[in-house]
């Protein structure tokens, strides 16, 4: 129907929460219905991730996207121009074969992601539903009617904090939650917890990239007792209602099997970072921990999920970088039990969805996930309902572009409650308990 057919792909330059330019892609259809979507930005990036188009140079300190928005206003909108708009296997393949290369460098991930989601949008609304909708259950999809269970910062360190505390995401996850809304409940009052008890003992420095508290701490473990208590302070607890969640991102501060923690002023190897890890698991209420090892250490990997892996879910992120050869790859070797789902380390939704499916075949987990630079955009969380990822991560509990995703979360929740004719709590229905790697 020509109300499917592709008139336009028009980018534009736009700005991302670290003050960075980034593309924005409108696809307008024939009758004049659009999608809109924006490309984000990754800081602690995987080595085998499709590549974002910079312009390097001086302008904007060498992050200018002028190239990628080049790329979309020309190559990409002759080719997509006449195209059918729900067709996004064939034109997901269009963009990867006009970019030509490996890594999508030439045209740049982020002008094929901004693309290759804004297509979606547009294909969601020429039918009149919200993106969940259209790709899930109600769409003719294969999505359950659930909300993904929330993993939030409330630390931020690592290449999001100048490198102030080696680990990257102190995060939770509210394992006792009974719907989405009150997964974030518990958690707003976690966040609260830890900032009052950061400041009042005078080590709260500031608030890191995505949003989580920026400590100055003495160790790395110090975050782990500052959670715990933030989770007692709240009322909750710890294990019980409220569970820790990790992301070491290991390869930000090693390679090679050698691990510095500049925090801990200790080097280890692999297995020393290894039994580090093994023995905060042992300590601490922890269910899941991502890239505790670097990406160029798949034995390691394997190593620690053979230790921990039956009660800890292992999450492949830099390692993984949303490819599904890699999952499977992965699961061969059993390095890890989850994967990370960025659609810009893919480049393109087919792809992303075909490294959640390879996860699901192989029982793996999934996480749908932002990237430490967003904006306004809340597609992932669409894509989180609509494809049935039961877990997401997006940052902490505050700044916009962090809250645009779990606010999307809530009306979502609501939607699906009045559409379903069913009695769903209108605050959201979390996936089973046993549903995660971890139980
Ligand atoms: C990660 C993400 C989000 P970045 O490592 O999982 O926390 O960070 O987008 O910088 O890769
Ligand atoms: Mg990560």
């Amino acid at each position: 129907m020509s109300k499917n057919i592709i008139k336009r792909v028009h980018a534009r330059r736009v700005w991302d929460s670290r003050g960075r330019p980034t593309i924005e892609v409108d696809v307008t259809l024939r009758y004049g219905a659009m999608g809109r979507a924006i490309a984000p930005a990754g800081a602690s990036t995987g080595a085998a991730e499709a590549v974002e188009l910079r312009d390097g140079g001086a302008s904007q300190g060498g992050y200018d996207v002028l190239g990628a928005l080049g790329a979309v206003n020309d190559e990409i909108n002759t080719a997509l121009k006449g195209m059918d708009v729900r067709d996004q296997a064939a034109i997901d393949r269009m963009l990867i074969e006009l970019d030509g290369t490996e890594n999508k460098s030439r045209l740049g991930a982020n002008a094929l992601i901004a693309t290759s989601m804004a297509v979606a949008h547009a294909a969601a609304a020429a039918e009149k539903l919200p993106l969940w909708q259209y790709l899930g259950p109600f769409g003719g999809g294969s999505a359950g009617e659930q909300l993904p269970l929330p993993e939030i910062q409330i630390l931020g360190g690592g290449a999001h904090a100048a490198g102030r505390v080696d680990v990257q995401d102190f995060m939770v996850i509210a394992v006792g939650a009974d719907s989405f809304a009150q997964a974030l409940d518990w958690t707003a009052d976690v966040y609260r917890a830890a900032g009052s008890l950061l400041a009042d003992s005078g080590r709260l420095q500031g608030v890191a990239d995505e949003g989580g508290f920026w400590p100055a701490f003495h160790s790395n473990e110090e975050g782990l007792e500052i959670l715990c208590r933030a989770i007692e302070a709240a009322g909750r607890t710890p294990g019980q209602d409220i569970a820790i969640s990790l992301d070491i991102a290991a390869s930000e501060f090693g390679a090679d099997g050698r691990y510095r923690m500049v925090l801990d002023d200790r080097e280890l190897d692999s297995d020393g970072l290894s039994g580090l890890l093994v023995d905060w698991v042992e300590r601490y209420p922890i269910v899941s921990i991502e890239d505790p090892l670097g990406e160029d250490d798949p034995e390691g990997l394997a190593r620690f999920t053979w230790a921990v892996g039956k009660r800890v879910q292992v999450v492949g992120d830099d390692f993984l970088v949303t490819n599904a050869d890699k999952v499977l790859d992965a699961a061969k070797r059993k390095a890890c039990n989850a994967v990370l789902i960025k659609p810009n380390q893919a480049g393109t939704l087919s792809e992303t969805k075909a490294s959640f499916d390879a996860a699901n075949d192989i029982g793996f987990g999934a996480i749908i996930s932002a990237r430490s630079g967003e904006t306004e955009d809340a597609t992932i969380v669409h894509l989180g309902v609509g494809w049935g990822v039961k877990q997401l991560k997006v940052g902490s509990f505050a700044r916009s572009e962090r809250m645009v995703k779990w606010n999307e979360g809530l009306r979502i929740a609501e939607a699906i409650s009045s559409a379903s004719g069913d009695d769903l709590p209108l605050d959201g229905t979390l996936p089973p308990r046993d549903a995660f790697p971890w139980k």
